[in-house]
């Protein structure tokens, strides 16, 4: 076979399993993470945080560690004020304090940092600075927050008088107010969707290098996200963009931690600056777990107004979060996007309407959009939580209930209850599939069954769809901006290329999937595609990589640029076959004339003329780049089905079988795309019965380690039976919709909804997460909820 023929899975196109490049590197212990980085004369920087979570500072003495020797900066909040630092820019536009100078306002918060020449002196110089706190009433949770009495605890905000962050509404009140009034059942229940925390493997971390002679500042940064990041750096370093440089490498795992800029880059950026020497500063992992980017915490009351034959006739809930000391989510007027963009989005729902607060606590700032966009993950355990106690409530099996309400395949596009326009998908056939591999109806039989020998059997469903694809400007309004992504892309005279982007991989392979669509457009194989991402020097501007909006966004912008090298190879092709461009036809790899097909040139010939032997007039190579605005988020759909066992003695379940059906449109790399799957599951099922994160009434935070939340291994984690449906996206040039979130999106509630059904007799509704053994245990003793 001649190059023209090279079948695409071959070459590593679309729809090829190709395995993870990246991981040759990964699994071999070569990668280079931030850690890794040691630059000439590279001091090293720890940070002092509160013990207490609330408290005045009355004194911070520093004395005693600047006389330790090896020590060469202590930097407080009130030496950075002098050099107007005091604050950091936050997502919501928020302050925080970058290193707390009055108060402190969580365990955790950032109250000095130190550098030295090694990380231990610079730790002992931590242990030898004296604070002196006045401990003061600590709020948290944040129905308690806005009570009236509750400490104000952001005093420090102009005009901040109680604990208030931000309070909105949507949906049309009155038609739901009255869909309600015409309802035969209304359904209820309330939740609470505990704190959670990403817990990568890597924690934070900076290298700052700041060169006094040219003053450029470099900084290598584990962040998702490196050209917002240096729109952030130029703020605080108070330098111009193009003389910052971000250069995120390897990162081992972000889930929306990486995405915020937290006080320890904002310090170690600092101290380089006064230092005018490399500093680097490596989180440690209980600091990572008590302090930086937590998710979730989230009390939801609400109701479904049903009528009899089970069609929903409207919905309303009220959602109370816990933002934490600083508020971190998106900008307050834009909270609405995920959650509101989610909510019963994939049924057909007249109508809906939400209200909404967030307040102020003693907590680490929460709200970090952990494997989800903002929310998405709270409003879908809810909502499937709440269609789960409906089933019961309409006197409906549950698979049955979500059959009459999912959107039919004829019903797209489709407005959702809350004004979003979904395109494309096959609910039905994707819970049809489910239930299918599940045996849906044996399971019942043997549910039964089982009952009689005092078995608890249960069955657990979930189906969603989110938002995925943070791009789209009229839908997806994020912070006030327009969103888009970028590729960038030059095949060299030997026909092999090299590809940047905007997007940033922190483990979702994108090195390995943008070289198929790469291959899929021009037919140059996968394995002569080099992809960079990271570096705000080399990379196109972009948005960075959280939101699952990788694939709809950058991985458009990809495809995109390649059609237009292909587009200025066609005008080769003419030139070196002697006839006229639309003389010319594409098969993957090859221009023919179409009249005389074995007449032909490779893309790489190509690439070759584009370098030497280019028509008159023509500019001579093969580079170009792309920026990509889609017209509207990609809508991928689950179905997640669980089966458990519950010991009624003990209260433990364990999971029968985990069946995944998804539906992320074409999918570029299968293999990659099940990996997602998985790993979400894994942490839908961590979350759902491992990961406890607590505070005692002073704020402290009880299960600050690893010993209390517990990280899932293959061990505890069950096996998953993956299933595909794919329904194309009609607007991205691919046809693929975003996926590395779903399964963490969607799973949880189908495990909780397992075990409600396997208690379904003992009149309990609700269980909240993590639904601990005892949790269980003591449900089923007292017939109440937990
Ligand atoms: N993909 C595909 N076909 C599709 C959709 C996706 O082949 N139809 C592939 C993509 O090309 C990419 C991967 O699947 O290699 C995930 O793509 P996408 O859904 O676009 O998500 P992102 O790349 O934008 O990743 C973000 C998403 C989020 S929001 C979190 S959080 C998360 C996640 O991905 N964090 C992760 N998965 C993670 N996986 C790892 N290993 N580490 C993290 O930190």
């Amino acid at each position: 076979t001649n190059s023209t023929q090279l079948d695409e899975v071959r070459i590593g196109g679309i729809g090829a399993s190709r395995k993870r490049v990246e991981d040759a590197r990964f699994i071999r212990g070569r990668g280079s993470y931030v850690d890794d980085i040691t630059l000439p004369g590279m001091l090293h920087m720890e940070i002092l945080r509160s013990p207490v979570a609330h408290a005045r500072i009355k004194s911070i003495d520093t004395s005693k560690a600047w006389e330790i020797p090896g020590v060469r900066l202590v930097l407080t909040g009130e030496m950075a004020a002098q050099r107007n630092l005091a604050w950091m820019p936050t997502l919501s536009y928020d302050t925080q304090a970058v290193l707390a100078t009055d108060k402190v306002r969580f365990q955790g918060q950032e109250v000095a940092c130190v550098v030295a020449d090694d990380p231990y002196i610079a730790k002992d110089g931590c242990e030898a600075i004296v604070v002196e706190y006045e401990p003061l009433p600590a709020v948290v949770n944040p129905r308690q927050a806005m009570a009236e009495d509750a400490p104000v605890i952001r005093d420090d905000k102009e005009g901040q008088t109680d604990n208030l962050c931000y309070s909105w509404e949507v949906g049309d009140k009155e038609a739901t107010d009255r869909a309600f009034e015409q309802a035969d059942v209304i359904s209820r229940l309330s939740l609470h969707y505990p704190r959670s925390h990403p817990s990568p493997i890597e924690n934070c971390g900076a290298v700052a290098s700041f060169d006094q002679a040219t003053e450029n500042l470099t900084v290598y940064m584990t962040t998702q996200a490196p050209h917002i990041i240096r729109a952030a750096v130029a703020l605080v370093a108070e330098l111009p963009e193009h003389m910052i440089r971000i250069i995120s490498p390897d990162i081992g795992g972000g889930f929306g931690n990486k995405v915020p800029v937290y006080p320890g880059y904002v310090c170690a950026i600092l101290c380089s600056i006064l230092l005018g020497k490399p500093v680097k500063w490596i989180e440690d992992k209980s600091g990572n777990l008590i302090s930086t980017g937590f998710a979730r915490d989230m009390y939801f009351d609400g109701e479904l107004a049903l009528r009899s034959d089970g069609r929903i006739l409207g919905v309303r809930f009220h959602a109370d979060t816990d933002q934490g000391a600083f508020f971190s989510d998106a900008q307050p007027s834009k909270f609405k996007i995920g959650l509101v963009h989610s909510a019963f989005a994939c049924y057909d729902v007249p109508t809906g309407h939400i209200t909404a607060r967030g307040a102020y606590t003693n907590k680490a700032p929460g709200g970090v959009a952990y494997r989800c966009s903002f929310r998405v993950t709270e409003a879908m355990f809810f909502q499937e939580r709440l269609m789960a106690a409906a089933a019961v409530d309409v006197g409906l099996d549950p698979a049955e209930f979500r059959r009459r309400n999912l959107v039919r395949d004829d019903q797209f596009p489709y407005r959702t209850p809350f004004g979003f326009l979904t395109d494309s998908g096959q609910y039905q056939k994707c819970l049809d599939l489910g239930l299918e591999a599940i045996g849906y109806d044996q399971f019942l039989e043997d549910k039964e069954e089982a009952a009689k020998r005092g078995r608890r059997l249960g069955i657990g469903i979930s189906t969603m769809t989110e938002p995925l694809g943070a791009g789209n400007s009229r839908e997806y309004d994020i912070l006030g901006i327009k969103m888009f992504d970028s590729a960038e892309l030059r095949v060299h005279p030997t026909g092999k290329a090299i590809l940047r982007t905007g997007a940033k991989t922190q483990g979702q392979g994108h090195e390995t999937t943008w070289a198929q669509i790469v291959a899929h457009e021009l037919g140059i194989p996968a394995a002569d595609v080099l992809v960079e991402e990271g570096d705000t020097d080399t990379a196109p501007f972009g948005m960075g990589t959280y939101a699952s909006r990788s694939t709809p966004v950058a991985g458009a912008a990809v495809a995109m640029v390649s059609r237009k090298i292909r587009a200025k190879a066609r005008k080769l092709a003419a030139h070196l076959l002697e006839v006229s461009e639309e003389d010319i036809e594409w098969e993957l790899g090859r221009f023919y004339v179409r009249s005389a097909p074995a007449r032909g040139v490779s893309i790489q010939e190509c690439a070759a003329a584009a370098y030497g032997n280019m028509p008159d007039g023509m500019e001579p190579g093969l580079e170009n780049n792309a920026y990509y605005d889609p017209p509207n988020l990609t809508w991928p759909f689950a179905c997640y089905i669980v089966t458990v066992e519950v010991d009624p003695e003990s209260g433990v379940w364990d999971v029968l079988r985990v069946v995944a059906v998804d539906d992320c449109g074409v999918r570029i790399n299968p293999m990659i795309v099940e990996g997602q799957i998985m790993g979400g599951l894994t942490e839908a099922y961590a979350m759902s019965n491992m990961q406890f994160i607590t505070f005692d009434a002073d704020g402290n935070c009880v299960g600050s380690n690893y010993m209390d939340y517990l990280l899932p291994t293959a061990w505890e984690t069950p096996g998953f039976e993956l299933h595909e449906v794919t329904t194309p996206c009609p607007h991205h040039p691919l046809g693929a919709k975003g996926v590395g979130e779903c399964a963490a999106v969607g799973g949880p509630a189908a495990f909780v909804n397992a075990v409600m059904d396997a208690l379904s007799d003992t009149g309990v509704r609700n269980i909240d997460m993590p639904v601990l053994p005892d949790r269980v245990w003591e449900a089923i003793a007292t017939g109440q909820d937990v």
